[in-house]
């Protein structure tokens, strides 16, 4: 396979402009899954949360992985690859094979998870083929500082992600569905502190592989994870009286 530049430019612009229209969709009304369903809705029209998360996020971590496999001959020696195993792969390969098999979230609205597959097969496939095919870093890029603020970024936020979803979970026994005030880590600070770390992890991604598909899905997530950070700031003090006042929606102290 070739790299072909006008195919990245232009799935990479129409990542972008499918997190715009989400960003305007989504500051009207939140994306119905999670704590926004309005209704239950029917038994078959939805799946247990730890299956749809497998099976939405499996495509972000395999397609990836099949791309680097089938590379003729396979190796992993060029940067790009090894940026791509090394940070998005590991980030997908938690999402699905941990993330999933802990969570304790309500069942996934059918519908939704069907566009999160397609969402992860696009995004995959953009990301992988960049990485493998067009990607090209001069010798000392290692000791670039675009690449050691990024990775560093990628950690910290990766770190922040992970650790508040484990916080989320444990507000919660198995069976239970009920919502609590979230303590603890950055949830001190802001409501959506998972979103937080997720978006502070894909531009550090972004900016460690300097990248016009990695930015364009920094972007993307910035503008769906960030009004649904704002969404769920608002539920919390609809719902809970005593929710802490200082407390912000997504960025400590600031929003
Ligand atoms: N999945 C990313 N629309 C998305 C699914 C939906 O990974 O095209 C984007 C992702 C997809 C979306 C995906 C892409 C765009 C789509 C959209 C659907 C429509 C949209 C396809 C792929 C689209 C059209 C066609 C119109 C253009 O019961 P529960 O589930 O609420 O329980 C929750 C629990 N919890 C609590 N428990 C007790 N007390 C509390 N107070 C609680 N608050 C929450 O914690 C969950 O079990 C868990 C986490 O919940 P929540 O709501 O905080 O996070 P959630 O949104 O579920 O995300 C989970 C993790 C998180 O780390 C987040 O950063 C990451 O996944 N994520 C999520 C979404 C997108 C994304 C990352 C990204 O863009 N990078």
């Amino acid at each position: 396979m070739q790299c072909s530049p006008s195919l990245v430019l232009a799935l990479s612009s129409l990542l972008g402009a499918l997190g715009f229209l989400l960003l305007c969709l989504n500051l009207r009304a939140p994306s119905r899954y999670g704590k926004h369903q309005e209704k239950p809705g029917k038994p078959w029209a939805r799946l247990p949360a730890r299956c749809a998360w497998f099976l939405q996020e499996l495509p972000s971590f395999l397609v990836p992985a099949l791309l680097l496999a089938l590379r003729s001959p396979p190796r992993l020696e060029p940067l790009g690859c090894r940026l791509l195993c090394g940070m998005f792969c590991a980030h997908y390969f938690h999402r699905t094979f941990i993330y999933s098999f802990f969570t304790r979230g309500r069942p996934f609205p059918l519908q939704i998870l069907l566009f999160g597959i397609l969402f992860c097969i696009y995004n995959g496939f953009l990301q992988g083929y960049y990485m493998i095919y067009c990607a090209q870093y001069p010798k000392d890029w290692f000791t670039d500082f675009r690449f050691t603020s990024g990775v560093l970024l990628f950690l910290f936020g990766m770190g922040i992600n992970i650790h508040s979803d484990i916080l989320l979970r444990q507000l919660r026994k198995p069976g239970d569905h009920t919502y609590k005030i979230p303590q603890g880590g950055l949830f001190t600070y802001v409501s959506g502190a998972n979103f937080f770390g997720e978006i502070v992890e894909w531009f550090g991604y972004a900016t460690a592989t300097w990248s016009l598909p990695a930015f364009a899905f920094a972007l993307f997530t910035l503008c769906f994870i960030g009004p649904r950070a704002y969404h769920h700031h608002r539920y919390y003090l609809r719902m809970f009286t005593d929710y802490p006042k200082s407390r912000k929606a997504l960025i400590p102290f600031i929003f």
